[in-house]
């Protein structure tokens, strides 16, 4: 049984060498000058936790293993429980929590910034720029990565832009090997280098990780450190509405899961996430990683990033992703990228980004729409 920590580590990657803007390198300092740091220290994860959380079982086990559970929920013992039901309706799968209130918070470490040096001879390689740059980058942040976890933190990693998922997931997976992605944003990131039309390797993270593209990839200079790790079968993607032609052959080629902006319009967003942990956690349950590009959500919400795409997710369904993320008690690394405050348009216009990207940390971390009362154990009476 996985019992995710309970610290949290937070992660600055100021690298934007991934595509061709400047700014998006301040990302992590804009989103804790956001209030970061302070907002998931305020959040009411207080308290020890233990549980059960279970794979697969019966529905009748279920609803036993329920009331053993509420009986033995004394008054200082709040109960938590999540759970999923499978596509069939047979199977569940999800977390009975217990948490001990009025205990001291979780602690929140920043680990502060990674230094990324900007190699000076890095030649293209075909049309992508700067790859032994990007490639470093990766490396470095993937030991930090990998040491976090390897720590027991909850890994939060800062871009930066989204070709450090490279690295993130690489280290994560280091620790993790099974771990399973799910990617919310507006773009698949999967070309390779031979379908990319800008060659920024931003747009292709995804292509790095596969094994299944393994023989569709060149060898890029600053990538010989890794090797791709993981099943197309282990990702999902929420929110896609801009994929290139090379990006949709991969997709169909590989048969990977993805909910385009369309399919929540057509299933709405309970749905698609009620589908995407089935696909990922019904056989087994095991550590997510959350690749959350900033642009996922619509540009009215979040102008400030480089690929902005109209049509995007409102603010309720991401917010709905992250809760429903936090609830299987799985989330082990997130990264929030493509934050760049160089370009709102106003300074309310990047204030509006990142304190975006604060709030869905928060809500990933367990900040609930419906409040909390670690504090109150009971209704306070006059004396
Ligand atoms: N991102 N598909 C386009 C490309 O250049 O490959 C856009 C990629 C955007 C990447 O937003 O992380
Ligand atoms: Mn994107
Ligand atoms: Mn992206």
């Amino acid at each position: 049984q996985q019992n995710r920590s309970h610290s949290v580590a937070i992660l600055g990657a100021p690298f934007s060498k991934g595509q061709k803007r400047r700014g998006v390198e301040h990302g992590p300092k804009a989103i804790r000058d956001a209030g970061l740091v302070e907002r998931l220290s305020n959040l009411e994860r207080g308290g020890r936790e233990g549980g059960v959380r279970f794979t697969v079982c019966r529905k009748d086990n279920v609803s036993e293993e329920l009331t053993q559970a509420t009986e033995s929920c004394k008054s200082d013992v709040d109960l938590n429980v999540a759970f999923h039901r499978s596509d069939t309706g047979r199977c569940y799968f999800g977390s009975f929590l217990w948490r001990v209130r009025n205990e001291p918070d979780y602690p929140v470490h920043d680990f502060g910034d990674l230094t990324f040096k900007h190699l000076e001879k890095d030649e293209h390689f075909m049309h992508v720029p700067f790859p032994r740059t990007v490639g470093r980058a990766n490396k470095l942040l993937s030991g930090a990565v990998s040491g976090a976890v390897g720590a027991g933190h909850t890994c939060i990693m800062l871009g930066g832009d989204h070709s450090l998922a490279i690295g993130s997931v690489e280290g994560h997976a280091q620790q993790c090997p099974d771990l399973c992605l799910i990617w919310v944003d507006a773009h698949a990131d999967i070309n390779t280098p031979l379908t990319s039309p800008s060659g920024n390797l931003h747009g292709q993270s995804v292509a790095f990780l596969l094994k299944d593209l393994q023989n569709k990839m060149p060898e890029v200079p600053g990538f010989s450190w890794m090797k791709p790790f993981l099943s197309a079968r282990d990702l999902v993607y929420i929110g896609l509405r801009d994929v290139d032609p090379g990006e949709h052959i991969i997709l169909k080629t590989l048969g990977i899961q993805y909910f385009s902006m369309r399919d929540i319009d057509r299933m709405g967003i309970q749905r698609v996430m009620e589908v995407t942990l089935d696909h990922l956690l019904a056989r087994k349950q095991r550590p997510i990683h959350l690749s959350f590009d900033i642009d996922a959500f619509d540009p009215s919400l979040a102008p400030a990033t480089g690929t902005p795409v109209n049509g995007g997710l409102t603010y309720r369904e991401g917010i709905y992703v992250t809760e429903e993320i936090h609830n299987t008690g799985l989330l082990s690394v997130m990264d929030v990228v493509e934050v760049n405050p160089t370009l709102g348009a106003t300074p309310e216009a990047v204030e509006a980004t990142t304190s975006l990207a604060v709030d869905v940390i928060a809500s990933a971390l367990g900040q609930t729409r419906e409040g909390a009362h670690v504090a109150f154990p009971k209704i306070p009476e006059p004396k």
